[in-house]
């Protein structure tokens, strides 16, 4: 092989781990990228009232709902409606977030069903 071929070998292996590289972080920042947390209702109260989650990524929230009767999760703050049958969990979601305080209610238990979510 020539030194000009050598070089140009060289180069292209060079690429082609720095590309493989590239691949591996891309991977690794989109799995820390999004969150799950866990939103149970029962007696038509959402556990816990206050939920702690991280600003600047996307959130998967799972809320449980462990009464007989359906309820729906709604955020003005975060622009979101969800009926969740009777004894059935449902999936949202949401941001990713600024940090802040975001509300959200049952709407058909609106007396006891009340949150908050807070992006830190
Ligand atoms: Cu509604």
């Amino acid at each position: 092989m020539s030194t000009i071929q050598g070089v140009f070998l060289a180069f292209r292996n060079v690429a082609v781990l720095a590309m493989g590289a590239a691949a591996v972080i891309c991977a690794s920042v989109s799995q820390a990228a999004e969150a799950e947390h866990t939103l149970v209702i029962q007696d038509h109260r959402f556990q816990p009232a206050e939920l702690m989650v991280a600003s600047g990524m996307k959130i998967k929230l799972s809320v449980e709902n462990r009464d007989p009767t359906p309820e729906e999760f709604e955020s003005h703050d975060l622009n979101r409606e969800k009926v969740i049958a009777g004894k059935s969990t449902a999936t949202i979601y949401i941001g990713p977030l600024v940090p802040g305080r975001y509300r959200f209610y049952g709407e058909f238990n609106e007396k006891t069903a009340q949150g908050v979510i807070v992006a830190r």
